[in-house]
C-alpha cells in the first residue's frame, strides 16, 4: 500500500540521548518508530545524524520527504534502496542513520497495521520461531562506571525454557539473586549500568563467577538449563597504538596472544555458551583461530560485522564466527538488516537480534527477532526500555499461532 504521509521529530531514549522518531501513514494507519543509539559503536556503523546534529538531520528531511510519498510500503527492500539512493553515502552521513532506521521501520509497521498483521509477519509471512532472551546480569565496559568490570556484558540465556514467559522469569530470577548477593558483599550501594545489568566494582572473573554460580543454582531448582555468555566488546579495551587490550579492574594489558588465551581460559572455566566480540573489529584471522579452537561455543560478531553483508562475507571466507548480531541501526534500514540476516542464516550462523545500550520504549526488536528467524533476542533483563521488548515478545508468542521456541542444534 502507498505511503500517504510522513512526520519526523526528535525524541529521547532511556539514557537521555536524542533519536529520530518517524510516523508513517499507510491505508489510514500510522506506524511509528524511534531510533536507538549505541555507546560502544563499531567503526563501520551508520552514523546516527547528519553532521552529528539531530536538528540538522530533521531539516534535511524536508528535501526528500516528497520522494517518499506514494511509495509502496510493502516493498521493504525497495524502500531501503530508495533511502540509500537519496543518501548516496556508505554510512548514511547525509540523511543520518537514525532517520533511515526510523523511516524504514515505521513504514513497515504502518503496512503491517494496514494489513492487520503483526510486524514480524510483514517482515516474513512464514515467521514462527520464538527467540530465547539473552540478557545482562552484570554490566561493565562503556555501559557502566570506571570501577565496574572491563567486560561489557555478562549475560544469561535460559536455553532450557519451553515458553517465552518461562524464559523471562528464569532470567529475572538470576538477575535478582545476583543483586542480593552483591549487595551483601559490597560496602557501597549497588548500582546498575545503562542496560540494567548490575555494575559492581569487582573483577571480570569475579563477575562471571557470581553469575555462573547463581545461574547454576536457579537451573538446579527449576530444572531448566541456563547458560552464560559475555560481550567482551573488545574494541572498547583495545589500544590501537599499543596493539593491546587493557583490563581496568586488574590493570592487566594483554597482547593479541594473551587476549586469545584469556578468552579461552574464561570459556573453559565457566563453560561459556556465547562470546561476543572477543577481539578488535578488524582481526578476522584472530576470530577464526578462536572459533576453530573453542568448539561448542558461539563466537559472535557484533562490531566485527556491524550488520553489513559485505563484512559478513569477509568473516565467512575466514570462518571467523559461528554467530552474528543483527542491529538494524548499525546498517541503517530494515531491508538491509533483513538481507544481512538471510545471509547469516544461509551460512548457519547463530542469529541474535540486539538492542542498543541507549534504547527506548519501542518493542520493535521483538518483531525483528521473530521476523528474521533469530535464535536469540539480546535485550537486557530489567528496565523499561528492556522490558518493552520482552513484553512484546510475550504478546507475539500469544498472537502467532503454532509459533515454537528456537530449536537448539548441536554446534
Ligand atoms: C553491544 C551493544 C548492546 P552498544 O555492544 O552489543 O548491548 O552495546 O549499543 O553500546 O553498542
Ligand atoms: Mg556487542
Amino acid at each position: 500500500m502507498q505511503i500517504e504521509g510522513v512526520l519526523v521529530r526528535v525524541c529521547y531514549n532511556g539514557r537521555g540521548d536524542p533519536g529520530i522518531e518517524a510516523e508513517v501513514t499507510v491505508g489510514g494507519k500510522v506506524g511509528r518508530a524511534l531510533s536507538p543509539s549505541g555507546a560502544s559503536r563499531g567503526a563501520n556503523e551508520a552514523v546516527p545524524f547528519a553532521k552529528d546534529n539531530p536538528e540538522m538531520t530533521l531539516e534535511r528531511f524536508g528535501s526528500f520527504k516528497r520522494d517518499l510519498i506514494g511509495y509502496d510500503a510493502a516493498d521493504t527492500q525497495g524502500f531501503s534502496k530508495l533511502l540509500r539512493s537519496i543518501d548516496t553515502t556508505k554510512n548514511y552521513s547525509n540523511i543520518g542513520g537514525s532517520m533511515a532506521y526510523a523511516l524504514s521501520v515505521a513504514a513497515a509497521e504502518a503496512e503491517a497495521a494496514a494489513r492487520g498483521v503483526p510486524l514480524c509477519r510483514a517482515i516474513d509471512p512464514a515467521s514462527s520461531t520464538l527467540p530465547y532472551p539473552i540478557g545482562n546480569v552484570i554490566g561493565g565496559g562503556k555501559h557502566a562506571s570506571e570501577r565496574s568490570p572491563s567486560l561489557q556484558e555478562i549475560m544469561v540465556s535460559p536455553v532450557g525454557a519451553v515458553t517465552v514467559k518461562e524464559a523471562i522469569t528464569l532470567n529475572l530470577e538470576v538477575h535478582k539473586r545476583v543483586g542480593r548477593k552483591l549487595s551483601k558483599t559490597l560496602s557501597y550501594p549497588l548500582g546498575r549500568g545503562d542496560e540494567g545489568g548490575w555494575a559492581p566494582g569487582i573483577t571480570d572473573e569475579e563477575a562471571i563467577r557470581v553469575v555462573s554460580e547463581t545461574a547454576a543454582e536457579v537451573q538446579d531448582e527449576r530444572g531448566k538449563r541456563i547458560r552464560v555468555g559475555v560481550d567482551v566488546a573488545a574494541d572498547s579495551l583495545y589500544d590501537e597504538k599499543k596493539g593491546a587490550y587493557y583490563y581496568r579492574a586488574t590493570q592487566k594489558t594483554l597482547q593479541r596472544d594473551g587476549q586469545i588465551s584469556f578468552i579461552g581460559e574464561l570459556r573453559d572455566r565457566f563453560d561459556l555458551l556465547y562470546i561476543e566480540d572477543p577481539l578488535h573489529e578488524d582481526d578476522f584471522e584472530g576470530y577464526a583461530g578462536l572459533h576453530a579452537s573453542l568448539s561448542g561455543t558461539y563466537i559472535v560478531g557484533d562490531d566485527l560485522y556491524t550488520t553489513d553483508p559485505e563484512r559478513l562475507k569477509r568473516g565467512l571466507s575466514h570462518h571467523s564466527t559461528n554467530g552474528v548480531i543483527v542491529k538494524v541501526n548499525q546498517i541503517g534500514t530494515l531491508g538491509e538488516a533483513q538481507t544481512f540476516s538471510q545471509l547469516a542464516r544461509e551460512n548457519s550462523q547463530l542469529l541474535a537480534a540486539s538492542h542498543r545500550s541507549g534504547d527506548n520504549e519501542d518493542g520493535h526488536l521483538a518483531h525483528f527477532a521473530v521476523g528474521f528467524g533469530c535464535a536469540l533476542i539480546k535485550c537486557g533483563i530489567v528496565g523499561g526500555e528492556r522490558m518493552s521488548k520482552l513484553n512484546e515478545l510475550l504478546r507475539i508468542s500469544e498472537r502467532l499461532e503454532g509459533a515454537k521456541m528456537y530449536s537448539w542444534r548441536a554446534i
